[in-house]
């Protein structure tokens, strides 16, 4: 069997039934061996880098094996955005990347291109080396299946992350000689017995103890760890909803926000960013539970850790016991924030502009009565909004790196079979790259909110932070962070789906209603584009 055919084969053995693919001459060795054998892994291609490998995330938060492979060193540079935000954010990846070829004669795969010499490069690794856990390019196509097996147990052991394999193509036709597999299997950490015990005596002595947490729940006994914790000993949660669902919202222990000054233990799990010390000055111990607590990929970093345990959530939650804290006063606050909201709401519900917190509390509703996942990139605000299951919210990826959540849902949709809203900025939206999206997004519709505020909000904030007494600010006046107001959504209309343009606050939840139904009964990708205020 040739190279690129074992590849495939062992990725099939692996779980792996699709691939999302950006092809190029590097891929002769897969096209062939999926027609020769259909029963390969399915070349799902998608034809852009950025949406491609954004599937392949999709594909892995939904729990199965996202697997993109992308042409060489012009792929691997459209894709290193996906790749940095799947090893920040923890997400299995395995990139495969072509090379050229390095032979100028002697083999069918020998170079017969001008790009076969301008691709080249002195260390292709190299490119993606400060995102990846490994990276390797396999010399000899007796090294697959090692390599393979190996790729798997570093992108699934804790801190999981991406992997990225370059494949020359004469190693994707050479033959393998033996197809042996090598067990390899997966670890990850447990608490040591003194740390524990510590963190109970710590928890113990302490009365306002509070969690914050960033990514808690990205695996679904972790959520259920974190959450049986948290009631049980009546510890309030903050980020109950950050990178992805930690805590239901319904929970008793959900908190909007907490005066941490008050707080006497901070229990900090899977959060690189606890609190802003630019904001709070804060001179309370720290307990640390992560699977990588030094975050030691970010050169400078000054958060205290007194207690620093290196552990999975539900390995630390599911060994400890405490007495329970009196829950009473964190009940208070969260029946006081609820009703905060509701009156919040009501308020705005006729505003014109539409408030994108109104927004946020219509898509919620939706999103909860017809059991919607949500991928957010940059504006749903989900405070607004009731998120209770497991898997019910993703959001934006940890390095900020925009335009993963189009192809992100798709790639979700397919490994789990939901049905999937994203919420969007216009920017995010342009920066997910729409046409690559609708491409795939045909096959497997979802439906996208977009949040037009007529530019890059972000950036007007981060201007109006720097320089409060600012000239731009007084004149409300921001070059280079507002751009010109357009139908953006429309061209969904070109690969057949469903447009709206909404302004009006009362036609929000009928537009997500038939927008959803499009998605739903005539499987068409549905785009609502909300004009909405300047705000957040
Ligand atoms: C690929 C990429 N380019 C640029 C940025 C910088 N950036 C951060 S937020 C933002 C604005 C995003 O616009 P939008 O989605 O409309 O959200 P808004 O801030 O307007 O609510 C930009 C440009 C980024 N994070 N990623």
């Amino acid at each position: 069997m040739y190279g690129g055919k074992a590849i495939l084969s062992l990725l099939k053995e692996n779980g792996v039934d699709k691939i999302f693919i950006v092809s190029g001459t590097d891929y002769p060795s897969f096209i062939e061996a999926k027609v020769e054998d259909p029963s390969l892994p399915d070349l799902e291609v998608v034809p852009h880098e950025i949406t491609a490998i954004s599937a392949a995330i999709g594909y892995s938060l939904g729990g199965k094996i996202g697997v993109v492979a992308v042409h060489t060193t012009p792929g691997t540079a459209n894709a290193l955005g996906g790749i940095m935000s799947s090893f920040t954010s923890r997400i299995p990846l395995l990139v495969i990347a072509g090379r050229s070829p390095y032979t100028e004669r002697g083999s069918n795969a020998s170079r017969n291109l001008r790009i076969h010499w301008t691709q080249e490069v002195r260390d292709q690794g190299e490119l993606v080396r400060q995102y990846v856990k490994y990276d390797f390019e396999i010399r000899r196509a007796d090294q697959i299946p090692a390599t393979i097996a190996r790729a798997f147990q570093i992108m699934l052991s804790e801190p999981r992350g991406p992997v990225y394999i370059i494949l020359p193509r004469e190693v994707s036709v050479e033959e393998v000689s033996n197809l042996k597999r090598v067990p390899m299997d997966y670890y990850e950490p447990a608490p040591p017995l003194e740390k524990l015990t510590k963190a109970r005596e710590m928890l113990e002595k302490a009365d306002r103890p509070v969690i914050i947490t960033w990514r808690a729940g990205r695996r679904r006994s972790w959520f259920d760890a974190l959450r049986n914790f948290a009631d049980r000993y009546s510890i309030p949660v903050l980020n109950y909803a950050g990178e992805v669902l930690n805590y239901p919202s319904n929970g008793n222990m959900a908190l909007d926000r907490f005066d941490l000054r008050s707080a006497d233990l901070l229990l900090v799990v899977e959060a690189e960013v606890p609190y802003f010390p630019k904001r709070v000055d804060l001179d309370v111990p720290v307990i640390k539970v992560d699977v990588e607590p030094s975050y030691s990929y970010i050169p400078y970093y000054g958060f205290r850790c007194d207690l620093c345990i290196q552990s999975t959530p539900d390995n630390f939650f599911n060994s400890i016991s405490i007495r329970p804290k009196d829950g009473s006063e964190v009940k208070e606050l969260r029946a006081k924030q609820i009703e905060e909201k509701k009156a919040e709401v009501k308020r705005l519900m006729d505003r014109r502009p539409i408030h994108p917190k109104y927004l946020s509390y219509e898509v919620g509703k939706i999103a909860s009565s017809y059991n919607l996942t949500i991928f957010n990139e940059y504006q749903f605000n989900p405070r607004y909004a009731e998120l209770n299951e497991f898997g019910s919210y993703y959001s934006d990826l940890s390095i900020g790196y925009l335009g993963f959540a189009l192809g992100a849902s798709v790639g979700y949709r397919i490994a789990t079979g939901r049905d999937v809203i994203v919420t969007t900025g216009d920017g995010s939206f342009i920066f997910g790259v729409p046409e690559a999206f609708y491409y795939i997004a045909h096959k497997y519709p979802v439906m996208v909110v977009i949040y037009d505020n007529g530019g890059w909000l972000a950036s007007v904030e981060a201007v109006d932070e720097v320089f409060p007494e600012g000239l731009a600010k007084v004149k409300k006046y921001y070059p280079g962070a507002e751009f010109s107001r357009f139908e953006i959504g429309k061209t969904v209309e070109a690969f057949h789906g469903y447009y709206e343009l909404v302004e009006d606050p009362h036609e929000v939840e009928p537009a997500l209603i038939r927008g959803l139904e499009k998605v739903r009964k005539e499987n068409k990708i549905a785009v609502i584009q909300v004009i909405v205020d300047k705000v957040r």
